[in-house]
């Protein structure tokens, strides 16, 4: 008692588990809307989800048996043949004859939620003190799948097959091949595990005995596992007539043979189906099942899609990379003017790091190179992004794009650059979208407003990205260019002759001679000289470590190296979306 307490408890545990996978799965699919086959998936999830509601809901009910098959095949008179009891579902020469599904149960309420789920309408529920040796299943007989009433059926069949843990397919011995079932069916049988599904052969009684195990048997069977991918419990052939109490042949319909597997049929739903505790174990098998059915679902279509989609996503990075180079090229716009503004910077750099004589120079020359350019251009030459407003202004004027309006008036700057990746991305989407329609995604794709990198974002992502290659750069030609060593050397030529000039002057007034003012007038021109010519050999230096057009280069250098790091297409749902695809195909 414990110990089925415990599995009880388990298992539902365990179902709660597989539950909340299959709402991972729907949150992922819902997470790939640009990709057509999501839709599907996502029902498919959500019909799992809610035929795995019912099975928590009767969790500690009977176990349903449901005989399903085209019309005629014999379920009804197989069910009165289990049940004992010839009149329990009527058979008939009238086709269909079943028309609402008839429940064989001990007591009425064992059929509770059939009822509730099907509507009084639809079930017949037959309780009998008959269905003694099945204390723990209740049968289903349903109505055909294949007949002039097919429409109305179907709904009520596809609702009994969601509320049931077994499927008995009962097949026309005289036609057991049937296509129309067969495929009728694949899509039920995915959502059972094997082990729930049991395929008979009625009828066997009008088919020669040899015929019946030598071809016929083994034909079928090949051509089950064919169809539906799994392997069944049982493949059994019977005749369900010749086991009623009163099978009333005539002349012309007298069996063939009595050769048949009834029993093993009996057997196996009044000893395994029957058994107390089954129930839980056929559930979570089957729920398990329907997980792992979806799983594979989601898997496979991924995986169609997998080449196309990869060439696509690869297109998107190549294409993105080229529009990115075209558009940092627009930033670099008029290099020349560029180089004076960062060779402005470099000394303001210095300036902050240098000491001494030098030093002071230094910090003059800088400012004599801010008024040279003047503050404003300084600004500008700066921050290249200032620099395309102009650009952007004129562009505004020729109104041909109302793109590079909007982003000018947005005054996010960069308008050029983004233009020139606009275009490049524009020219080189139609070719990457008719890629990722191929891999299924929505022909809402092509349009080109789903190209990565849309919008202003791409100029200030380029701006920022600049400033922090302009500084890392100048940062570190600075420091280069400053160190103790360079400072000491350059400085020491003017220290030396002003030490000299120094120690001269105070040995002098110390022994009471007053040097002429010819002395220092001399000492003074000696010292500017040999600190003018220390500071323009370091000029010389600094050009050839770090001239103008060198460091420009070398910043766009750093800037593209920063950009191929940088995923922005990371951003684009398109982009995401195809990668999470596929992530699904791995
Ligand atoms: N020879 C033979 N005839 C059978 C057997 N089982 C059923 N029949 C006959 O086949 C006919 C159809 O049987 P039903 O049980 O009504 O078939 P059904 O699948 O319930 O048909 P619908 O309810 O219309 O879908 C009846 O005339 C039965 O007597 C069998 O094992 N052998
Ligand atoms: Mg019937």
């Amino acid at each position: 008692m414990i110990d089925s307490q415990t599995a009880r408890l388990k298992a539902l545990a365990e179902l709660e588990t597989v539950r909340a996978d299959i709402r991972e799965m729907t949150e992922t699919l819902e997470r790939v809307d640009l990709w057509r086959p999501a839709a599907g998936l996502k029902k498919a999830c959500a019909e799992a989800l809610v035929m795995l509601d019912q099975l928590a809901e009767r969790f500690d009910r009977k176990l349903v048996v449901t005989l399903v098959g085209p019309c005629g095949s014999g379920k009804s008179t197989l069910l009165s043949a289990l049940a004992g009891d010839d009149h329990l579902s009527p058979s008939g020469h009238q086709r269909p004859t079943t028309r609402q599904v008839v429940a064989f149960c001990r007591q009425r309420s064992d059929a509770g939620q059939l009822v509730e789920q099907l509507g009084l309408e639809n079930i017949r529920v037959q309780a009998s003190e008959a269905a003694e040796a099945l204390e723990n299943v209740i049968l289903i007989d349903t109505p055909d799948t294949d007949s002039t009433q097919q429409a109305a059926h179907i709904p009520i069949i596809h609702q009994a097959i969601t509320l049931s843990d077994v499927l008995i397919c009962v097949f026309d011995g005289e036609n057991p091949k049937r296509r129309d079932h067969t495929d009728f069916m694949i899509p039920y049988v995915r959502l059972f595990n094997g082990a729930s599904l049991v395929a008979v052969v009625n009828k066997c009684d009008r088919l020669a005995e040899a015929e019946l195990t030598d071809s016929i048997m083994p034909e079928f069977a090949t051509y089950i596992h064919a169809a539906w991918s799994v392997d069944p419990a049982a493949i059994l052939y019977i005749s369900a007539r010749s086991h009623l109490q009163q099978p009333d042949w005539n002349a012309n319909t007298r069996p063939r043979h009595a050769l048949d597997q009834f029993d093993q049929l009996r057997r196996l739903i009044v000893d395994t189906y029957n058994r107390a505790g089954y129930s839980v174990d056929r559930r979570m098998e089957n729920a398990r099942s329907l997980r792992g059915y979806l799983q594979q679902s989601i898997h496979r279509e991924a995986e169609k899609e997998k080449i196309a989609l990869k060439a696509a996503v690869d297109q998107m990075a190549a294409a993105e990379a080229e529009a990115m180079q075209q558009a940092v090229a627009a930033f670099g716009g008029d290099e020349g003017r560029l180089a004076s503004g960062v060779n402005v910077r470099l000394y303001q750099q210095l300036a902050q790091r240098w000491l001494g004589p030098v030093g002071w120079l230094v910090a003059i020359w800088a400012r004599i190179l801010v008024f040279g350019t003047g503050v404003a251009s300084l600004l500008r030459f700066g921050n290249p992004v200032r620099q395309i407003l102009g650009a952007v202004a004129t562009v505004k004027q020729v109104g041909e794009s109302k793109k590079a309006m909007h982003a000018a008036d947005r005054g996010a700057g960069a308008g050029m650059a983004l233009m020139q990746y606009d275009a490049a991305m524009a020219k080189a989407w139609p070719d990457i979208a008719e890629r990722l329609v191929t891999a299924r995604f929505t022909p809402r794709v092509r349009d080109d407003r789903q190209a990565p990198g849309d919008g202003a974002a791409v100029g200030e992502r380029l701006a920022e990205a600049w400033n922090a290659a302009l500084e890392a750069e100048l940062e570190q030609a600075g420091r280069r260019l400053s160190s103790v060593t360079v400072q000491l050397l350059f400085n020491l030529p003017t220290l030396a002759v002003l030490g000299y000039a120094g120690w001269l002057t105070a040995m002098n007034f110390f022994s009471n001679t007053i040097l002429s003012s010819d002395f220092f007038v001399h000492a003074f021109w000696t010292i500017a000289l040999v600190l003018l010519l220390s500071f323009f050999l370091l000029q010389g230096l600094i050009r050839l470590a770090a001239g103008r057009e060198r460091l420009v280069a070398r910043v766009f250098e750093r800037l593209q190296t920063s950009l191929e790091r940088d995923v922005r297409l990371a951003e684009t749902p398109v982009w995401t979306q195809a990668q999470r695809i596929l992530g699904l195909a791995r």
